[in-house]
């Protein structure tokens, strides 16, 4: 099925989709799609998944508006950037769809959560993310405290339940990954060391290699789990699961890279948050620390190491390649 036909008939079956769960997503369908028409069809199928899962038994007796915050934090936005590194790395190994699925949502439900958790006053104070009033200011603080909190149990609590599609060796093994991704030595450390930076000033003087440690855990983590996602879910070779850990890593740096030049120098419509706040708030970042031009041979630098732990897949890694030059260049 031609990538536009099967976008229109997703957009088509969506609500009937929602309502009955019971229409089983196709395959990939072949490498000739364009690199950012895949991703554009990952992020119509995380949609449809996140909408059905926020619609499911799973979240019914909860609570009205803590469901609306938790759709309101995750549906209708998002480049899906995470889920499309688990689907892709698991198609590595021939891992269907339906079996990487779980994992996929599991780190967007992570990342929504940390969104949400992250705009709040206490910690970044937005009031703008994805071109859209973030969920404290739609609806209130504690509301966006819990349902940050939801979505990050949720995320556990669909790996932790996919026993029909997963081996258990393999469902726990995503558990304590993706859970020490997100946890004190990944995201939630990361955030810690950040907060420390900006609201105490520790270190009075940060330097590269402590920013590099801070992005590494606080954004780094989850995009390296999703790339390792794929070798966790085909029980894959310790070399191969190595490689893309590697791949990872690498790929984590170069988003946090693009991500500060594009506070540097994005446009706020596109991006759809504010933008130039870290200079503003004088806050240390690669740029901040080495300049612009020095950062961007840094992104070029990380670009080519990213590809370069993916030769031991050949050209079936022709779209983790192309992930890696999307990162860099993205205008959001
Ligand atoms: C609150 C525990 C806790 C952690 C927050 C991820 C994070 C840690 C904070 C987000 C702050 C931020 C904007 C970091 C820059 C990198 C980043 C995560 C950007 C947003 O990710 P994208 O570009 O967003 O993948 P979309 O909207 O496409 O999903």
């Amino acid at each position: 099925m031609a990538a536009t036909t099967f976008a229109t008939f997703l957009t088509d079956v969506g609500s009937f989709y929602i309502a009955h769960g019971s229409v089983q997503l196709t395959q990939y369908t072949g490498a000739d799609m364009q690199f950012e028409d895949r991703l554009a069809e990952t992020a119509r199928r995380v949609e449809v998944e996140l909408k059905r899962l926020l619609l499911s038994e799973k979240v019914d007796a909860a609570p009205a508006q803590l469901v609306q915050a938790m759709r309101h934090a995750v549906l209708g936005g998002g480049k899906r950037l995470r889920p499309f590194l688990v689907l892709e790395s698991a198609a590595l190994f021939d891992v269907s769809v339906d079996q990487a699925l779980p994992a996929a949502l599991a780190v967007e439900l992570i990342h929504g959560y940390s969104l949400v958790h992250d705009d709040l006053p206490a910690m970044d104070n937005d009031t703008l993310r994805r071109g859209q009033p973030t969920v404290w200011t739609q609806f209130n603080e504690w509301t966006a405290i819990l349902a940050g909190d939801a979505l990050q149990s949720l995320a556990f609590e669909i790996i932790a339940d996919s026993a029909s599609r997963l081996d258990a060796a393999v469902s726990g093994e995503l558990v304590t990954q993706l859970s020490r991704a997100a946890g004190v030595r990944g995201m939630v450390g990361g955030q810690a060391l950040d907060l420390e930076a900006d609201k105490l000033g520790q270190p009075p003087a940060p330097d590269v290699s402590h920013i590099s440690l801070l992005q590494a855990m606080k954004t780094g983590a989850l995009i390296r789990f999703s790339c390792e996602a794929g070798a966790i879910l085909a029980m894959a070779p310790a070399p191969a699961r190595a490689a893309l850990i590697d791949y990872g890593r690498h790929l984590g740096y170069a988003f946090q890279i693009a991500d500060d030049l594009l506070d540097a120098e994005g446009d706020e419509q596109l991006v759809g948050k504010a933008v130039a706040k870290d200079a503003a708030a004088g806050k240390a970042t690669l740029v901040s620390l080495v300049g612009l031009d020095s950062a961007k041979s840094e992104l070029r630098n990380t670009v080519k190491h990213a590809k370069a732990a993916l030769a031991t897949f050949g050209e079936r890694a022709e779209t983790l390649i192309a992930a890696a030059e999307f990162v860099a260049h993205r205008d959001r």
